[in-house]
Formats: structure tokens, sequence, C-alpha cells
């Protein structure tokens, strides 16, 4: 199962990713730039628009489509945000992917990747993240805690991922920025924007809300924003077709 061998890879990695050289980094000091507040700008549309070449439930999405254009496409389409696939193994991203739309944008970039070590936050701050998604799912309230302070303390703003009532009041944390509702459930992959209308309300105002998977209509964006969210996540819709950024430019 993914989880298990993430946890693996981070593990062994641990040990071979030179910290200190991360540091080091052309990103490491630079600053970054705010994800909720680009959610929450007026002149722009609220989507974080991914880019991801292939997923577990849907195998290869877009083997060709470069990051260079489709980033700067998004971005031009009025997005507000880009996120970046970085994991390999299950979503064929890689670390540079997010530094080539680094170099090309200035938006709010997510590293969007299972974190659950304090050194893949140094990372994504070294590869040019701004922001980070940590998964209640696969991790405990003192570890969401920790890890969203550490991200915190290097600038970077957290996203808490939730997909049901019971990891968001086991989670929920004034650590972080914004907080996510997949509306993918992970065990089974079945998509439904209800699961983003049933949290809604739970969610305490102060946190920046975001939908996330599944979202392919203008329609379904309104709907959501008399919810209260004012992000949306969207991949797939995008990823599918040959020019993800026409198809990000086309929905509004
Ligand atoms: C995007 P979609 O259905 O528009 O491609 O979904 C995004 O929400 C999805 O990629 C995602 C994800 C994740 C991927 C949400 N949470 C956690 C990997 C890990």
């Amino acid at each position: 199962n993914i989880v298990q061998t993430k946890r693996q890879e981070v593990a062994d990695r641990k040990n071979v990713v030179p910290t200190a050289l991360l540091e080091r980094s052309l990103y490491f000091q630079s600053q970054p730039v705010s994800l909720r507040k680009y959610l929450q700008r007026p002149d722009l549309n609220g989507i974080i628009a991914e880019f991801k070449r292939k997923s577990p439930s849907k195998g290869i999405i877009n083997a060709y489509a470069p990051v260079e254009r489709t980033s700067i496409g998004y971005m031009q389409a009025g997005a507000s945000a880009l996120s970046v696939l970085t994991d390999n193994l299950y979503f064929g991203g890689k670390n540079e992917d997010l530094t080539t739309a680094r170099k090309f944008n200035f938006c709010p970039i997510l590293r969007k990747d299972f974190v659950l070590e304090e050194y893949q936050i140094i990372e994504a701050k070294s590869i040019g993240a701004d922001a980070i998604l940590l998964i209640a799912a696969i991790l405990t309230k003192e570890e969401v805690d920790r890890l969203a302070q550490f991200a915190h303390s290097l600038g970077l703003e957290v996203l808490l991922e939730v997909h049901n009532q019971e990891e968001l009041e086991r989670t929920l944390t004034p650590h972080v920025d914004c907080i996510g509702v997949n509306n993918r459930n992970l065990h089974d992959f079945t998509l439904t924007v209800e699961t983003s209308k049933q949290l809604a309300a739970l969610i305490p105002n102060e946190f920046v809300k975001v939908s996330e998977s599944g979202l392919s209509s203008a329609e379904t964006i309104m709907e959501l924003r008399q919810y209260g969210f004012e992000g949306f996540l969207m991949g797939e819709t995008f990823m599918r077709t040959s020019r993800p950024e026409k198809a990000c430019a086309a929905l509004v």
C-alpha cells in the first residue's frame, strides 16, 4: 500500500538526503508566497492547478505535457496557485518538476507529497515550494502539530487534508493555514463532492477552506463557494487533456 511504501522510502532517504546541503540551496533563503492570501485574492479564481503525470487510481494521465508551458499557462488562466506532485513511484513526479515550475512562476507552489518527517519540509523549502500538504489520514495529531510548526518556522504554509469528520476533529490545530477536504476516498478511490459540502460547516472560519479532487465544472466551483470554499484543487480535469493549461483557461 502507498503509505507503507512511502514510509520506507522516507526512512531510507533520511540517511542519504544531505540536510546541510539542502539548507544551502538557492531557494532556501527565498521569501515564500502566501497560499492563503492568493486564494483570497479577488482577481484570481481560487484554483490550485495541479501538475500530475499519473496516479494510483487512473494510471498514466499525461506523459507528455511539459512543466514549463503547463505551469505558466495555468497562471495565465488566472489560477491562484500551483500544486506539483513530487512523489515518483505513484505519481510520476520529481523534485525537479517543482523547481522548474518555480523558475517560471511567481505564485504560491504547493509541494504535493506524503510528508512524514521534518527533512521533507526542509527539502520542500530548498526546491522552491511555498506550502506543504499534511494528510490527516496518515498522521497523528502530534505529528500534524509538530510538522506544521516546523513548516512555519521555515516560512512555509500548511494545507491540512482531511476526508471525514473524525480526521478533521482528531487533527485540527491552529498551526495550519488551510484545510483541504479531499473528495476522494483514499481506500477505494470513490469521489463525491458531498464530502466537501458536509464537512464545510465543521471547519472553523479562521482556516481557508479548500475542496480537493474530482472537480470538473465551473458550476460545482460556484456551488462550493456558497459553502465557504475559497480554494479548489484540480488536477486530472486539466491533465487528462493534451493541453492542460488550455483546459484550465476554458473552465473560468
Ligand atoms: C487533485 P484531481 O481529481 O483533480 O486530479 O485531484 C488532487 O486533489 C489530488 O491529486 C490529491 C492528492 C492528494 C494526490 C489530493 N490529495 C494526496 C496525492 C496525495
